[in-house]
C-alpha cells in the first residue's frame, strides 16, 4: 500500500553508515545475476536465483479454478511484493525476506473451537491435498496478478479443530521477528500483522490456505511457509506467514483498519464502484503488461460474483467497505 511514504531524506543527510549499507545491499543483488532493467526493474533477475532453490510442492490441478489468462510470471510474483514488515518498496521483501526463519514453524488454532491445537507446520502440509489453483490477486494499489497457487482450502483446518457455535469470525496473526524484519522498525503499522474474515467468508471453498506457487513451496517473499488467498477481496485481506488463527466470536481489529480506517475497511470486497478515498478502483494494471499498457476494468468481486456475492446480500457495500 502506498498510503504512507517513508520520510524523504535529503542526500545530505545521509550518513556514510547508510551509502555503506546501500552499497553492500546493491553487491548482495549482483552477486546473485546478471542484473536485468526494464519496466520490472532489478527483480527479475535476482528472484529467478531464488526460485531455483525452492523445493517442489506437489499437487493435483484444480480444473474448477483454471483462469483462461496468461499468468503472471514467477519471477514477478516473486519480486514484486507488499510484505511490509521487510519495507515498503515492492523488491525489499525480496531482498529481505530470506533472512526470516521459516523452520521450526508452528501455527496455534485457537479461541471458539472445541479442539484447540498447535499445529507443525510439516503436519499442516499433509492435512489435506494438494491442490494448484490459479486465482487473480488485486491490490488495492490498484495492480493485479494471476497465480497458480498451490494449497487446499482454509475449510479443511478450521474443521480439524471444530468452531464453536460462538465462532463469528476469524483472525489471523503473522509472523514477527524483528531481528529479521527491518520494515518493523518504520512502524507503519501495528505489529504483528493482523487481519480477519467472517466465519463464512473462511469457511467459502475460493479461500485458500496456501503452502506454494508454481509448484514450489513459497518464498519468504510471498509468504512462506504458508498464508491465505481470498480471491475477491483485495490482497491486504490475505496475510503472509501466519502464526496464530483464532476463532472469535466479535470481530477483530485488522492492522490496516486500525492504522485508517477511512480507507480500509473489515470487508474489502473488490467494487470497483467503491473508491479508495484517494484514488479509483475502477481500473487495474497487469503486473508484467508494462507500465504503459492498456488497463483493464475491474470486476465486481474481482470476477468471483458468481460464488461470493450470495454472501453479502442485503449488504449496503458502500457502507461495509
Ligand atoms: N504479513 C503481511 N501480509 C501481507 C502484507 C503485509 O504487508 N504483511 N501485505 C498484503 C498485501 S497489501 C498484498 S497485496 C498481498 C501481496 O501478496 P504477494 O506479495 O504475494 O503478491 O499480501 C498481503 N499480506
Ligand atoms: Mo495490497
Amino acid at each position: 500500500m502506498s498510503m504512507i511514504k517513508p520520510p524523504h531524506i535529503p542526500p545530505s543527510e545521509i550518513t556514510s553508515e547508510e551509502i555503506w549499507q546501500t552499497r553492500r545491499r546493491w553487491l548482495r543483488l549482483a552477486g546473485l545475476g546478471a542484473v536485468a532493467v526494464g519496466a520490472g526493474g532489478l527483480g527479475p533477475a535476482i528472484a529467478g536465483a531464488a526460485e531455483a532453490a525452492r523445493p517442489p510442492l506437489a499437487s493435483a490441478p484444480n480444473p474448477a479454478y483454471r483462469l483462461d489468462e496468461k499468468l503472471t510470471s514467477e519471477k514477478d510474483i516473486t519480486s514484486y511484493n507488499n510484505f511490509y514488515e521487510f519495507g515498503t518498496g515492492k523488491t525489499d521483501p525480496m531482498e529481505y525476506a530470506g533472512d526470516m526463519n521459516t523452520r521450526p514453524w508452528t501455527v496455534s488454532v485457537e479461541g471458539e473451537v472445541a479442539r484447540p491445537r498447535v499445529f507443525d507446520i510439516d503436519d499442516l502440509l499433509k492435512l489435506a491435498p494438494m491442490e494448484e489453483r490459479i486465482y487473480r490477486l488485486r491490490c488495492v494499489e490498484a495492480w493485479s496478478m494471476v497465480i497458480p497457487w498451490v494449497g487446499y482450502p482454509l475449510s479443511a483446518l478450521l474443521r480439524e479443530v471444530q468452531p464453536t457455535g460462538n465462532a463469528k469470525y476469524v483472525e489471523f496473526v503473522t509472523a514477527l521477528e524483528p531481528e529479521a524484519m527491518p520494515g518493523v522498525r518504520a512502524g507503519i503499522l501495528d505489529w504483528p500483522y493482523v487481519e480477519g474474515l467472517r466465519m463464512d467468508e473462511a469457511m467459502h471453498p475460493l479461500t485458500l490456505l496456501v503452502f506454494g506457487l508454481y509448484g514450489k513451496l513459497l518464498p519468504n517473499q510471498d509468504g512462506a511457509p504458508l498464508r491465505v488467498a481470498v480471491p475477491w477481496k483485495y490482497g491486504f485481506k490475505s496475510g503472509k506467514s501466519i502464526v496464530r488463527i483464532r476463532l472469535l466470536e466479535k470481530m477483530p481489529v485488522t492492522s490496516w483498519a486500525k492504522a485508517a480506517a477511512n480507507e480500509y475497511g473489515f470487508y474489502a470486497n473488490v467494487n470497483p464502484e467503491v473508491p479508495h478515498p484517494r484514488w479509483s478502483q475502477a481500473t487495474e494494471r497487469r503486473i508484467g503488461d508494462g507500465f504503459f499498457a492498456p488497463r483493464a476494468k475491474t470486476l465486481m468481486f474481482n470476477g468471483y460474483g458468481d460464488q461470493v456475492a450470495s454472501l453479502y446480500q442485503g449488504m449496503d457495500l458502500r457502507r461495509y467497505y
